[in-house]
């Protein structure tokens, strides 16, 4: 497997660094640099960001989202299985994308087997807050302008949310400020959990979705590079829980409305619905934990590891 480098193709940034040949791309300023990254659905959700479909309607820029909820079974462990609900047959749902002023059009349909719902947090107009049930078999059209700039979510929000939110109908919504942020790697993380018995506790909690996963399969980063993770916390059940990440600090963009941080830390505590940028790169290579420093939390299944890759040489 090779390193990848990638140049952000939003915010007017890409094809600065171009993509040909050599080796010169490591120190051009639109270069990140990705290690390789193993085969794997969940190692594949934390760089996935779904752009739509760009229309141009009466001189504006449309972004066009197909979303249908539904069911799926997860595996939790190595005996407990769980029925979501879910958009686009993945816990978290996808990581939609757009840049602010952009039209944003979400096509939704219910195939879910109940009525569901698509309610996005920002700014919009009352009849467009998603509240209201769709029921099973119907399509519905969201339809607002991307505002304002910032990390944002999605969920369902027909009753009870606890029990809607909790089989696993959220996803992040990221509007891009004018003109972008700098380049970095960009991570997704959502800490969800799971109630499987309906005792309004959760048994299980996870990093996008499934539990362990990222124990299990460290996410590649390389060393010295600047990593931007959009975290959002959609725990129900437990009103708080924190994040942690081992042997560094991180810049803070609280909901990722300013473009410069406001806090640094290494513990950041976050409510429900509640998400921030942080930023980060690791100097030294090696493994490190993050999960919330509830520590049963992490117990069960909300932990996870950075691989931090040596550069290639030559790189600094
Ligand atoms: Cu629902």
């Amino acid at each position: 497997m090779k390193w990848q480098r990638r140049s952000l193709l939003l915010g007017g940034l890409a094809g600065a660094a171009g993509l040909a040949g050599g080796t010169a791309w490591l120190t051009r300023p639109t270069a990140v640099r990705v290690p390789p990254v193993p085969q794997g659905a969940s190692l594949a959700l934390v760089r996935d960001f779904d752009q739509g479909i760009l229309k141009q309607e009466n001189g504006r820029n449309v972004r066009e989202f197909q979303i249908t909820a539904g069911t799926s079974v997860l595996q939790l462990n190595s005996v407990v299985t769980f029925n979501s609900w879910n958009f686009n047959g993945r816990v978290p749902g996808p990581t939609l994308r757009v840049q602010a002023g952009e039209r944003v059009r979400v096509i939704f349909q219910n195939q879910g087997g109940h009525s569901h719902s698509m309610h996005f947090h920002g700014i919009h107009r009352a009849e467009m807050d998603g509240v209201r049930p769709v029921r099973n078999g119907k399509t519905t059209v969201y339809e607002f302008d991307a505002e304002p700039y910032g990390i944002h979510l999605y969920h369902c929000h027909v009753a009870p949310v606890t029990r809607h939110v909790g089989k696993g109908l959220y996803g992040l919504f990221i509007i891009d400020p004018p003109g972008g942020r700098p380049p970095a790697d960009e991570l997704v993380l959502v800490m969800g959990a799971y109630d499987v018995n309906e005792d309004q506790q959760n048994e299980f909690y996870a990093f996008n979705g499934l539990p362990n996963v990222y124990r299990d399969q460290p996410i590649p980063i390389a060393q010295n590079q600047l990593i931007r993770l959009y975290l959002l916390n959609m725990i129900e059940w437990d009103p708080v829980v924190t994040f942690h990440l081992h042997a560094n600090m991180f810049q803070v963009y609280p909901t990722g409305r300013t473009l410069t941080p406001q806090l640094e830390a290494d513990v950041i505590t976050m409510g429900t619905a509640e998400r921030h940028i942080l930023e980060f790169s690791y100097r030294f290579p090696g493994m490190y934990m993050f999960h919330p420093h509830q520590d049963h939390v992490a117990e069960q299944g909300c932990m996870g590891h950075f691989m931090v890759m040596p550069s290639p040489a030559g790189a600094s």
